[in-house]
């Protein structure tokens, strides 16, 4: 298991050995022609009560974001259809929420998620923390990841979020483990962190065990009102770079080039597929920030000769 000082050193390596190497992994483990796409829905928009620096939903900031109830499950399923039928075969609802209480909500997400997974589509949910019996009716509906962000190094962490702890996290990400799901944890880039900070989140997400399913690497999506609104722009290729000793530590998961692709060029994103990269977020909405229109990425994907199969089932 990787220990943190040895994934320190991938952070000084010149980075096109290092692309060398995560390209050489992710070939040896990965079809590098299929990049999955995943679309996003927020089901339930803002008033969180959570303080998490980065977030457009907490109620403690001043945003844009306008705070709604959750949606019903009859829109949901026609944005999943909506979704498969442009391509994705994986539907990830968010809900702004501290942690799932049981109750009617829940019972409405479990029936998203089973008429998700009826569109023969994966499903993945985002709705803060869980207990273990919360973890056990997911899997029972039919879950297939449950996503969960550590988002920084432990000792970082404190200066992005008050509200809850590392432990909190791990906790949760413990029971989603336990109830026989797939576990959906990474991170994001350009909070102020150092690249200790992405090397220890790293090396923590590679040592959780088993290892993720699936490792999302997001870049933090500027949102006026919010604390770290001004903090400045992550290097294109420092975004290459944390790609790249994700899929080297953790060769079997499905890396995510997740929120704050819009910022990104083409050639930047090539450079992530070549490093590991092997899932986008499709659709012009992540939860409640702009990411690139469907058409856009579609063109990318076929310039770059990566795979765009229609295998959805067709709109209603
Ligand atoms: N409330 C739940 C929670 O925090 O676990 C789920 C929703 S939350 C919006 C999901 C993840 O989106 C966060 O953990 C964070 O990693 C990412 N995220 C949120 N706002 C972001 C931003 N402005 N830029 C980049 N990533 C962001
Ligand atoms: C993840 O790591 N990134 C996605 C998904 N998991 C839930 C969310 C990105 C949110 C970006 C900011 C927004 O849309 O508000
Ligand atoms: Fe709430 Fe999740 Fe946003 Fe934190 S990241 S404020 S928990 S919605």
């Amino acid at each position: 298991m990787p220990i943190a000082t040895e994934v320190h050193k991938f952070f000084a390596l010149p980075l096109l050995d290092l692309v060398f190497e995560a390209a050489t992994v992710h070939r040896r483990h990965h079809d590098p022609r299929s990049i999955q796409r995943c679309t996003l829905l927020s089901i339930k928009t803002g008033g969180c009560p959570e303080d998490c620096g980065y977030c457009s939903q907490s109620a403690r900031h001043h945003t844009e974001v306008q705070a709604s109830p959750l949606m019903d499950k009859s829109t949901v399923l026609a944005n999943a259809r909506r979704a498969a039928a442009a391509g994705a075969t994986r539907f990830c609802m968010g809900a702004a929420w501290r942690e799932v209480r049981n109750g009617p909500e829940f019972d409405d997400v479990l029936e998203m998620v089973r008429g998700v997974r009826d569109l023969g589509m994966e499903a993945c949910v985002t709705l803060g923390m869980l207990d273990a019996g919360q973890a056990r009716r997911l899997k029972e509906a039919g879950l297939t990841a449950y996503n969960h962000n550590l988002d920084t190094s432990e000792s970082f962490y404190p200066q992005v979020v008050s509200t809850r702890t590392y432990d909190d996290r791990l906790r949760t990400l413990r029971h989603v483990h336990k109830a026989g799901m797939a576990v959906c944890c990474g991170g994001i880039l350009g909070l102020g962190e150092s690249d200790e900070d992405r090397a220890d989140m790293l090396a923590t997400l590679a040592n959780l065990e088993p290892q993720p399913e699936s490792v999302p690497i997001n870049v933090l999506v500027h949102v006026e009102g919010t604390p770290l609104a001004d903090r400045a722009d992550v290097d294109a290729l420092d975004v290459v770079r944390m790609v790249a000793v994700a899929r080297i530590l953790m060769p079997r998961a499905r890396v995510r080039l997740a929120a704050g692709r819009s910022a990104l060029s083409d050639e930047a994103q090539a450079m992530c597929f070549l490093a590991g990269a092997n899932s986008i977020f499709f659709g012009d909405r992540l939860l409640t920030a702009p990411n690139p229109g469907i058409d856009q990425d579609e063109q990318l994907l076929v310039r770059l000769g990566l795979e765009v199969r229609h295998d959805g089932p067709a709109p209603a």
